[in-house]
């Protein structure tokens, strides 16, 4: 029988939700903080953006009572975006007035909402020095980062988002699970011209190349997007799992994934089972069955296969 030690004293986990502007981090949050809720977890949510004038969930901790983006603006003279990483570096000198507001929740499962500016993840460093900064005070997090899934309907923007996200990964250094979002409208500007779990599984980029190529546009860049996504395909790193915030069964495969990345499913919490902890040991996991779900509930079906779309170019 697998015996489970207690949780170190002080011990916390959390997820950090990150992604560029838009793609759904505060609804994930309040999502989330209802689903983990209902099955009986103390969540803590957490508001890191300075810009969040509107709040749907139940806030424990919110910046703004720290620093907010209109203040910024008005009394620096700053533009949204230079306003923003000001707050962001603000809040880095003033570490301790989070470690004061988190303690009381040192019981909690944490959700950090943070800012949805791109270079916070992939080059800045006060999102990683944040990460850091908590990780010392005995947080076990995992990255959540959100990407919008209409994407997938285009090949250019999708070597784009697989680009950001590995920048991101490797940037804010932290087990990292990325998710296409608002999976219900991933085909309301286009037509996915592979299967969901081709987008999900990011395994061979050259059908990817293959279809490009068939856009006269980025015939002459070919050679540009196969480096690209040959650093992609190099690092092997970036898989996604498919979301809709309100589908129940999309939001346990995120949570099954997350708390596997973060520790969580290692602790003496809640269905804690055997069976999960196997599943865990041996490396069987749900991303596929994901993918397979999503594809059926929110992709129409494609006439042709991945091998006959590529013969046909
Ligand atoms: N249909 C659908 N809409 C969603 C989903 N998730 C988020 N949205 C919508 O997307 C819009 C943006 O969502 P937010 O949660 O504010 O996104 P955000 O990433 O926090 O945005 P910023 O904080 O401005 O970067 C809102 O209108 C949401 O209602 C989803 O799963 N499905
Ligand atoms: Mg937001």
């Amino acid at each position: 029988m697998v015996s489970v030690e207690p949780r170190a004293p002080g011990l916390a986990f959390g997820q950090v939700v990150i992604g560029p502007p838009g793609s759904g981090k505060t609804t994930y949050c309040s999502g989330m903080q209802e689903f983990l809720s209902k099955m009986g977890r103390k969540v803590a949510v957490v508001n890191l953006d300075p810009a969040n004038d509107r709040i749907p969930y139940q806030c424990s901790v919110d910046i703004a009572e720290l620093v907010t983006l209109d203040d910024v603006m008005d009394n620096l003279k700053l533009g949204p975006n230079g306003g923003l990483i000001y707050c962001m570096e603000y809040l880095e000198a003033n570490f301790d007035w989070l470690q004061e507001k988190l303690e009381q929740y040192k019981d909690h499962y944490f959700l950090f909402d943070c800012p949805g500016q791109v270079e916070l993840y992939t080059h800045h460093s006060s999102v990683k020095n944040m990460v850091a900064q908590l990780t010392k005070w005995n947080f076990r997090l995992a990255a959540v980062h959100l990407v919008d899934s209409h994407y997938c309907t285009d090949a250019s923007k999708f070597i784009s988002i697989l680009c950001t996200s590995l920048a991101t990964m490797l940037n804010v250094e932290l087990p990292h699970i990325n998710i296409l979002s608002k999976m219900d409208l991933i085909e309301q500007f286009g037509k996915l011209a592979f299967n969901l779990d081709y987008y999900t599984e990011v395994l061979d980029l050259s059908y990817l190349l293959d279809h490009l190529a068939s856009d006269p546009f980025f015939k002459n860049f070919r050679q540009l997007n196969s480096k690209l996504v040959e650093v992609i395909e190099d690092y092997g790193l970036v898989s996604f799992l498919p979301l809709n915030v309100q589908d129940k069964e999309s939001m346990k495969h995120v949570m099954r994934a997350v708390d596997k990345a973060n520790g969580y499913c290692f602790g003496k919490e809640e269905q804690q089972s055997l069976e999960a902890m196997m599943s865990v040991a041996v490396g069987g996991d749900f991303q596929f069955a994901a993918a397979m779900d999503a594809q059926e509930k929110y992709v129409s079906p494609i006439g042709k296969s991945v091998k006959e779309e590529a013969m046909d170019l």
